[in-house]
């Protein structure tokens, strides 16, 4: 690659404070990349408000096109239903065949010696569950009665368990469960169950080294609160890896520190976990690191290794003295000024 384009979709609330710092730190690394180039386009709730349209199909065109990658911020849906809109965050990941949206969650801990109390993967389909988004009002006798469509496919759920089984496979541990609930849901996630253990049949014992568990998704959150060390690579479905990963959020102080990718086999966008966060959008103090780390796991997934590494190793040497943190984490620092104190660690790093 003699170029790398990247698009930028900042979308809605603090997704605009926080994206601009993940472009920064792609900056501050450009001596390990190729030339690099940005691309602003737009989605997301203003966007909606004002032109009528919440994903532009000028937007999808320029990432087909004219981009290599992408990195996104966040999107503010209303809890409502608002005729026309529907989310740009959801529609891209279809579009764009983004079936895999991979979730690191680690601690940081001010001694290097000392292993992570927290260090697991969260991989969650991207596609499909009940994010089809295929829901029904009607009116019966009873009063009204919503359904919705929950989504499983073979082919869905056999190419995210290899995405998991090739991380499971490439970590210390080689450890990986797969989260369902088939002991009600017995035909969907029987199926997603069924497809993942799957993969290892005819690749020739590719995987033989990795250890495969299981956990029903609801004693999987409970264990995840009192024995977080027990899980490495956990594999979920759609909704299922939306929330453990918000939930692990949690064990690591804040979802404002956890990155991700949502990657396919020919794109992939970094996207901080957290959303638009509306009580703090506007006031200058969300924490950046979610979308820093997640710029590094974009270009880590492209082959940058070099680059990423130097951007996680200023994000760990900022987080693990504590001394410049944002609110989130107990911090009183804005997030230009975390953001500056990353940007001079990766500066300086290797001077
Ligand atoms: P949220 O992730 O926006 O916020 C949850 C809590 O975490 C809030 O208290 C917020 O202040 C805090 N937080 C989140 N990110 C932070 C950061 N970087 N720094 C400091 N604190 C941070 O979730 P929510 O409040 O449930 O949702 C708000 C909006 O975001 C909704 O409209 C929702 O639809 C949208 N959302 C979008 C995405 C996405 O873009 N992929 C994901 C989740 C939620
Ligand atoms: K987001
Ligand atoms: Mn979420």
């Amino acid at each position: 690659r003699k170029s790398l384009t990247i698009g930028l979709i900042p979308a809605d609330g603090i997704g605009r404070e926080v994206i601009p710092a993940a472009r920064e730190a792609i900056l501050a690394v450009q001596s390990e990349l190729p030339e690099v180039k940005f691309i602003d386009l737009l989605a997301g709730w203003e966007t909606f408000t004002r032109t009528g349209v919440a994903l532009p199909l000028e937007t999808v065109q320029t990432l087909r096109d004219e981009c290599d990658c992408a990195l996104f911020g966040s999107v503010s849906s209303p809890s409502r239903k608002v005729a026309g809109y529907s989310s740009p965050i959801v529609a891209l990941r279809k579009e764009l065949d983004l079936y895999a949206n991979i979730r690191p969650v680690c601690s940081v801990s001010a001694d290097p010696a000392r292993p992570p109390a927290v260090d697991l993967i969260v991989v969650r389909e991207n596609t499909e569950c009940l994010y089809v988004k295929d829901e029904k009002l009607i009116q019966t006798d009873n009063g009204k009665e919503a359904r919705a469509t929950r989504l499983i496919t073979e082919r869905a759920s056999s190419r995210i368990g290899k995405i998991a089984f090739e991380l499971a496979k490439a970590r210390p541990r080689k450890l990986l469960t797969i989260i369902h609930k088939s002991n009600v849901l017995s035909v969907t996630d029987g199926l997603f169950r069924e497809s993942v253990r799957a993969v290892p049949r005819g690749v020739n014992g590719k995987y033989d080294d990795v250890t495969i568990e299981e956990q029903l998704v609801d004693s999987a959150v409970y264990r995840l609160f009192r024995e977080p060390q027990i899980f490495d690579v956990m594999v979920a479905p759609n909704l299922y890896g939306d929330i453990i990963s918000d939930a692990a959020a949690a064990l690591v102080g804040s979802l404002g520190v956890i990155p991700s990718i949502n990657a396919g086999d020919a794109f992939v966008m970094g996207e901080p976990v957290h959303g638009s966060a509306p009580d703090i959008a506007g006031k200058g103090i969300a924490n950046p690191v979610a979308s820093i780390r997640s710029a590094a796991l974009m270009l880590r997934h492209l082959g940058y290794t070099s680059a990423a590494d130097k951007i996680d190793k200023a994000v760990n040497d900022t987080l693990a003295p504590a001394d410049v943190l944002t609110a989130d984490l107990g911090g009183t620092h804005s997030t230009a000024q975390v953001t500056d104190h990353i940007m001079n660690l990766i500066k300086h790093q290797y001077d």
